[in-house]
């Protein structure tokens, strides 16, 4: 393990940059701002590649306009008006009536986090903290997050845990938006891997974004459940993939017997079938977008992407579930704390 400065926010606070390291020459690095994951390199059999998308400075994540490898939290994806009701009393979480993305502008992607770096047997450990606090976000209660990445020491695996504890009822839906682009250059489309989603059944969305009820993927684009080729599905005239112009859709995953223990969400394959990811859960949905917008936003150091130059799986509770379906929502209260983990897997050669 190391970690070195890696800038200052506006207001004066140090950010630093932990790099985990394993046996096997996986690295990845984690700043103290947003547990944003920086960089990810795997080994192969050739080299190592990076596999995320990352910006070079403190700067450029300030803005982050498209979230690169950002904790996302109180609430992954959309609530639609940003409006949350619980037990009967609204919270407004926006001032417009439109919906709150990623938590809004105090989301978790922006907060310095507390950093401490555990070295256990089977791995290296950065466990980062803070308060989400009510007053800032609008959601009801603090809460205290824990989340703790793992890098397995024999293994090419980094396991994030997400943790939060409240005083009182409230809704949290983590995880993380890694853009993974697994290709020799980094720059190879997505389109031109290969995905598998583990899903019988995703949800199509409506204009504003917002997820309708689950639909069959079966005679769809989305139907993922064997290994294909994404850009057959980019490529597609549906009108779900017109609309979010590439994949911007929730999957539901199918459990295994284990309902409480890790699934497999999605696996994606290198254009040169060098590098396979393969992303676990404990989450009972994934949303996969497809970088629809990553040349869009723009960043102090003028640093671009292009469209689909990454491709997130962000597992987690269906966006606006707590609108849609509150009675299958997961709440964070007293004695029932949120704990939800995800392990991205590399197999390479
Ligand atoms: C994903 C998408 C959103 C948004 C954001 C940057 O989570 O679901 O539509 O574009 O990333």
């Amino acid at each position: 393990m190391s970690y070195s400065y890696f800038g200052r926010l506006e207001d004066g606070r140090e950010v630093d940059a932990y790099t985990l390291v394993n046996d096997l020459g996986m690295e990845v690095t984690i700043l103290t701002y947003g547990g944003i994951i920086q960089s990810m390199i795997v080994p192969t059999g050739s080299g190592r590649r990076q596999v995320v998308l990352g910006y070079a400075c403190l700067d450029d994540y300030e803005v982050n306009p498209s979230y690169l490898g950002a904790t996302i939290g109180r609430s992954a994806g959309r609530i639609a008006k940003g409006l949350l009701t619980i037990d009967e009393k609204s919270y407004r979480l926006h001032e417009e009536n439109k919906p709150l993305l990623h938590g809004g502008p105090y989301g978790f992607h922006q907060q310095l986090m507390e950093a401490r770096f555990v070295d256990i047997p089977f791995g290296q450990q950065l466990r980062l903290y803070f308060v989400a606090k009510e007053q800032m976000d609008g959601f009801p209660g603090d809460v205290e997050i824990e989340i703790i990445y793992q890098l397995l020491r024999d293994e090419n695996a980094l396991k994030v845990t997400y943790r939060g504890f409240s005083a009182e009822k409230t809704y949290l839906n983590m995880t993380n938006h890694c853009y993974f682009n697994l290709s020799q250059d980094g720059r190879t489309s997505v389109g031109a891997h290969s995905m598998l989603i583990n899903a019988d059944r995703y949800a199509p969305i409506d204009e504003l974004s917002i997820p309708k009820p689950w639909a069959p993927v079966e005679n769809t684009p989305m139907d993922f459940r064997k290994l294909k080729r994404i850009d057959q599905t980019l490529e597609s005239l549906d009108e779900q993939i017109k609309r979010a112009n590439g994949i911007d859709h929730p999957f539901a995953l199918e459990r295994c017997e284990n309902v409480h223990g890790l699934v497999l969400g999605a696996t994606l394959l290198s254009p040169d079938q060098r590098i396979r990811l393969m992303v676990y859960t404990t989450q009972q949905h994934i949303v996969v977008y497809s970088g629809n917008f990553l040349d869009a936003g723009e960043v102090p150091s003028g640093q671009r992407f292009q469209k689909n130059q990454g491709i997130c799986f962000e597992t987690q509770e269906k966006p606006n579930l707590v609108n849609e379906h509150p009675d299958r929502c997961f709440w964070t209260m007293p004695g029932s704390p949120y704990h939800e983990e995800i392990k991205y897997v590399f197999h390479s050669f």
